[in-house]
């Protein structure tokens, strides 16, 4: 049985990379799989989080699941830390992991920064709870934006050890030869990876300290508009084929932009718009995001408003996700030679 499972953080403004890299899919993907998507906070304390906005941010991720048109109901929205499996499997992966795994992603070396020493264990070991959110549930695929590639490789490499170190007792209790599947990365669409409007060779952040380097799913037609006029691009006409956006990442990240907005291929937005100046293309860019992040922001406004009700969607998707992963952490501190309360 295929099982879809994916999380974000809530660390922050929810942007247009976070929407167009990953929450459009998780949105499709409800037509054909069971879906599990969770608001990683407990990922979001690797770096310190005020206790205040972290609370309104965990319901702001929610209300962005929603009103991008994900169901509650049907499939399972919930935060990290209402399921304790996470954290217990997370456990058990840091003793089957190696830091030297966890040494090499490139995330850990982009946050950690020049100050290794100082930065937080759970920075270091994030990638074996990513491995425990997906595995709790024994997932086979898992929609991600480009960013998070290595650190799904390390997922499988997780469980492919788990699988190899107890082979013996997977089979002896009956699991046959791998107790968790290797999961597959679905990075899929047209925008995998959208780049910031200030620098086109560094990705949409939410942590970027510029505003303007993002769109948030939150911003008003006015700010979408302004943050579209003001992003950077080179001085050229935009090209009649998609060859002519090599070398200009500002120009390729807009037309991606558009492209994924739209529902068409680049080239088909250069028919269009190639031989245009960016002063006629902006405008029109500016248009069609209004136009399909409008109506989530409203949605995601209206939300929020009754807290109460975001509350409860969390609470029952956590003991819907808690009935997954019971049985399953079960089986892995059987496997493991724990013992434990039946
Ligand atoms: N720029 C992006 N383009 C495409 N996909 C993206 N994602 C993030 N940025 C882009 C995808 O969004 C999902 C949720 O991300 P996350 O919140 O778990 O963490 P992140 O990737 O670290 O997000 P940010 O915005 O870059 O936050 P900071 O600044 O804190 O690092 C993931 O599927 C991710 O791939």
């Amino acid at each position: 049985q295929p099982r879809v499972f994916s999380g974000v953080q809530p660390t922050g403004n929810l942007h247009l990379g976070n929407y167009l890299g990953a929450i459009v899919n998780f949105v499709a993907l409800q037509e054909s799989h069971d879906c599990i998507y969770c608001v990683v906070d407990m990922h979001a304390i690797t770096v310190w989080q005020d206790p205040t906005e972290l609370s309104r941010q965990i319901r702001e991720v929610t209300a962005a699941f929603v009103a991008a048109g994900i169901d509650p109901v049907k499939h399972i929205v919930f935060n990290q830390s209402q399921v304790s499996a996470h954290a217990e499997l997370a456990w058990i992966f840091n003793c089957v992991a190696r830091i030297g795994w966890m040494n090499r992603m490139t995330q850990f070396k982009d946050k950690a920064g020049k100050d290794k020493e100082n930065a937080s264990l759970g920075l270091l070991a994030y990638p074996s709870l990513m491995a425990a959110d997906i595995l709790a549930y024994k997932a086979t695929h898992v929609p991600v934006g480009e960013d998070q590639k290595q650190h799904l490789e390390l997922t499988r490499d997780i469980a492919q050890k788990f699988n190899n170190d107890y082979a013996a007792s997977i089979a002896a209790h009956g699991y046959g030869d791998a107790y968790f599947p290797l999961t597959e990365p679905l990075i899929t669409g047209p925008a995998t990876r959208i780049m910031s409007l200030r620098d086109g060779t560094k990705k949409m952040s939410k942590s970027d300290p510029s505003d303007y380097s993002r769109i948030n799913l939150t911003d008003d037609a006015d700010q979408i508009a302004q943050k579209i006029r003001k992003a950077k691009t080179d001085a050229d006409a935009l090209p009649g084929e998609t060859e002519g956006l090599k070398g200009r990442p500002e120009a390729d990240n807009l037309v991606g932009i558009y492209a994924a907005l739209s529902g068409l291929s680049k080239q088909q937005v250069l028919d269009q718009f190639g031989g245009q100046q960016f002063s006629a293309f902006k405008p029109a860019l500016a248009d069609l995001a209004v136009q399909k992040l409008g109506p989530i922001g409203a949605e995601m406004r209206r939300l929020m408003a009754d807290p109460g009700h975001i509350d409860q969607i969390l609470a029952s998707g956590a003991a819907r996700a808690d009935a997954i992963a019971r049985p399953i952490l079960d089986g892995v501190k059987d496997v493991v030679g724990f013992i434990r309360r039946n």
